[in-house]
């Protein structure tokens, strides 16, 4: 548990350097650890901190937001020192179990209710619990996670429990048809609920462009349409996909699709859709870029037109958030590494204010 005095900036001045590389650090398919040292020796640089991290306790990252029962809950990842050597697979992130946290209002004091899922627990899973989401509907809540199976394949699990803490009791097999990591399930104003998921590099969604597994990375060329994040109808048990995963298709403002060499604005992982004033809103991490990113579009399938940018680069590699209204404000929750001086792999859960334009446009947050 910890008080987090959120709504004052953290005012520290840090003098930091990036010690670790990223899951994936180049686009090369090989580790560049070596060449991310040197670099960090000379782009040591001061950093003011928009938040201060939401506990300390423990590294978190991925937060997931959902408001339950007049409560803000948080189902992030538990990063922890695996020890494994980083690779551009990201198993150095060997994460082993969730944490759900609450607060009755953003800047209370956080609860961590500790373990709710451990990958001990889960008969399928392996390793590398990654960035989770929940979800409720008629008395059940559930946990959607990512791990890796015993080939080494990402999957997409599920577990249920009364309570939206848990402990939550897994299903014994992954999601039918599921693949690669970072759920986001969305509940529409008319009952249903959407999965979106799909990250490249570790999260091996480059491997499913056939529609089955292929061990080989293979990306299409920069002028040709980029790898899309995926997006399923869930099934009324909440624990099966009512259909065959779809693209989540991204356009520029030609109405064409974005294309891989777009670095700057086309899908890499960690996808979440809100919606505002009747338009869907799908945001998504940038990847090598670091940004995230929105879309905007008029169903839950898309395709989504680019906007621009919710949340600039942060410190460390990765960028992850989810959306949440709550007390009629919106949040975005986000992560970086300021608790462990910029370490990739050990992350810290934040949270601030997140405005929509009288347009419909979001005003871009530096964190
Ligand atoms: O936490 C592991 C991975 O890092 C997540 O699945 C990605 O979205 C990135 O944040």
């Amino acid at each position: 548990m910890r008080n987090t005095n959120l709504l004052l900036p953290t005012a520290v001045l840090l003098v930091l350097s990036y010690a670790t590389l990223s899951c994936q650090s180049s686009g090369s398919g090989e580790a560049n650890t070596e060449e991310a040292t040197e670099a960090s020796a000379d782009s040591v640089t001061e950093k003011q901190f928009l938040t201060a991290p939401l506990v300390s306790h423990i590294y978190t990252a991925d937060p997931s937001a959902h408001v339950f029962n007049d409560t803000l809950y948080v189902y992030p990842s538990h990063d922890v020192e695996s020890g494994i050597a980083a690779d551009d697979l990201g198993s150095q992130f060997d994460m082993q179990d969730y944490h759900v946290f609450s607060m009755a209002e953003v800047g209370d004091n956080v609860t961590d209710h500790g373990a709710a899922l451990s990958v001990d627990d889960v008969l399928w899973a392996e390793r590398q619990m990654w960035a989770p989401d929940a979800a409720y509907r008629n008395g059940t809540y559930y946990l959607y996670f990512p791990a890796k199976d015993e080939e080494n394949i990402f999957r997409i699990g599920v577990a249920t429990s009364s309570a939206p803490t848990g402990p939550f009791a897994p299903q014994d097999e992954p999601i039918e048809g599921s693949f690669s990591i970072d759920p986001a399930v969305f509940e529409d104003t008319d009952g249903a609920y959407y999965m979106y998921f799909g990250g490249i590099w570790g999260g091996q969604l480059q491997r499913w462009e056939s529609g089955e597994y292929v061990a080989v990375d293979e990306y299409p060329a920069d002028d040709q349409p980029a790898i899309s994040a995926k997006v399923a109808r869930l099934a009324d048990d909440m624990l099966s996909f009512d259909e065959k995963p779809k693209d989540v298709v991204i356009l520029d403002e030609n109405g064409e699709p974005l294309v891989a060499g777009d670095n700057e604005r086309r899908f890499f992982e960690a996808a979440w859709v809100h919606k505002y004033q009747g338009t869907y809103y799908f945001s998504y991490s940038t990847g090598d870029t670091h940004y995230i990113a929105y879309a905007t579009g008029d169903n839950p399938y898309g395709p989504f037109t680019y906007q621009g940018v919710v949340l600039n680069p942060v410190l460390g590699w990765t960028n992850h958030h989810s959306v949440v209204k709550f007390n009629e404000k919106w949040y975005l929750f986000y992560h970086d590494t300021e608790l462990s001086d910029g370490q990739t792999h050990l992350r810290n859960i934040k949270v601030t204010e997140l405005t929509h334009r009288p347009d419909g446009s979001i005003e871009t947050i530096t964190p």
